[in-house]
């Protein structure tokens, strides 16, 4: 039997967002960004060699997946360790794909863990990290687990403080709809960087909202958090909505949970929520509040099915 290597991985939730590239063919990212892992979303994969073909083979979710995205991806892996074998890759997410939880943050960090675990070259996670980035910016966070930070204009992430720094802290991720999302966020970021009105003044202020996101997460701060993150998503999609053609990944019960947040927080309960290329939201929370927020949920949207987490560990390799 031949040689597997399975990595376990959760995706990366930013909180300060990173949308638009430097370089488009690097994917090096325009704006830094502050992330977590949801732990209970999960992501495995199994790598081992393909020995029938000289092509490389990726099914996720029981489906073949093509195309230049993952061309890339292996063909970069190959080159940065001087290998010349083909890979077979079976993935599956415990959560939709494409649709705005972030499935590519953690697909292409199992990959990229497994495939370099699976040649047997000793490989710093920098470096996994870096060649993770090259199939989807997002998927250079979520092997270190904790709070990650991927600054603008670099090809890798770093860990800043491990999950256990905010014990307290919870995401309870709403799924308003799970369908794979019409405009990928790789076309969707190049249609805004070439025509949005708003581009560069979103790249301009987001790195202001890192540092007030960066300091109230030393501090444990969820107010001052929450206000740098809603800084960040509404910005990101303003940024959206002044391209031509506009893009909307929002749906109306979207508006209605942000709305619902906002009347939470009216009512002294820290819910702050934050949405990424796809209708869902996820709220961010403390242990104490999320049996209040989940009964809001309930009454208000008793057919919305809700997930509550907390930040998560990095990769696991087997
Ligand atoms: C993020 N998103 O920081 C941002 C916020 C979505 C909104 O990273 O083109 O799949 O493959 O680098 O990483 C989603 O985009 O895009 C994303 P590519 P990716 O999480």
């Amino acid at each position: 039997m031949s040689k597997t290597v399975k990595c376990r991985v959760s995706p990366s939730l930013a909180l300060i967002k990173y949308w638009g590239k430097l370089d488009l063919e690097r994917n090096i990212p325009a704006t830094s960004s502050l992330a977590i892992n949801l732990k209970d979303l999960i992501t495995e994969t199994v790598v081992e060699f393909n020995e029938e073909s000289e092509k490389d083979i990726m099914i996720l979710d029981g489906e073949i997946q093509e195309g230049f995205r993952y061309n890339k991806f292996f063909n970069n892996l190959r080159s940065a360790l001087k290998i010349n074998k083909f890979f077979k890759a079976v993935s599956t997410n415990n959560f939709p794909s494409s649709a705005g939880l972030a499935s590519s943050s953690s697909g292409f960090a199992a990959l990229a863990a497994a495939c370099t675990k699976l040649c047997d070259i000793d490989t710093p996670i920098q470096k996994i990290s870096e060649l993770a980035l090259i199939g989807s910016a997002s998927a250079a966070r979520p092997l270190f687990g904790g709070f990650v930070l991927l600054p603008a204009g670099s090809s890798h992430a770093q860990q800043l403080y491990p999950a256990d720094h905010w014990p307290e802290l919870r995401i309870i991720i709403v799924e308003i709809d799970n369908k794979k999302k019409k405009i990928s966020s790789t076309n969707a970021m190049a249609q805004v960087k070439k025509s949005s009105a708003f581009y560069a003044s979103w790249v301009d202020s987001s790195e202001r909202q890192l540092l007030q996101g960066l300091k109230a997460l030393k501090h444990c701060d969820l107010e001052k958090l929450g206000i740098a993150m809603q800084k960040s998503y509404m910005r990101m999609f303003a940024s959206m909505l002044a391209a031509y053609p506009p893009i909307l990944y929002w749906l109306p019960d979207s508006i209605g949970v942000i709305h619902l947040c906002r009347k939470l927080r009216d009512d002294g309960i820290s819910a702050w929520e934050t949405m990424d290329a796809g209708p869902q939201v996820k709220i961010l929370c403390l242990k104490s509040d999320t049996d209040l927020i989940l009964n809001a949920l309930k009454t208000e949207y008793p057919k919305l099915k809700t997930t509550l987490t907390s930040p998560g560990p990095g990769a696991t390799v087997e």
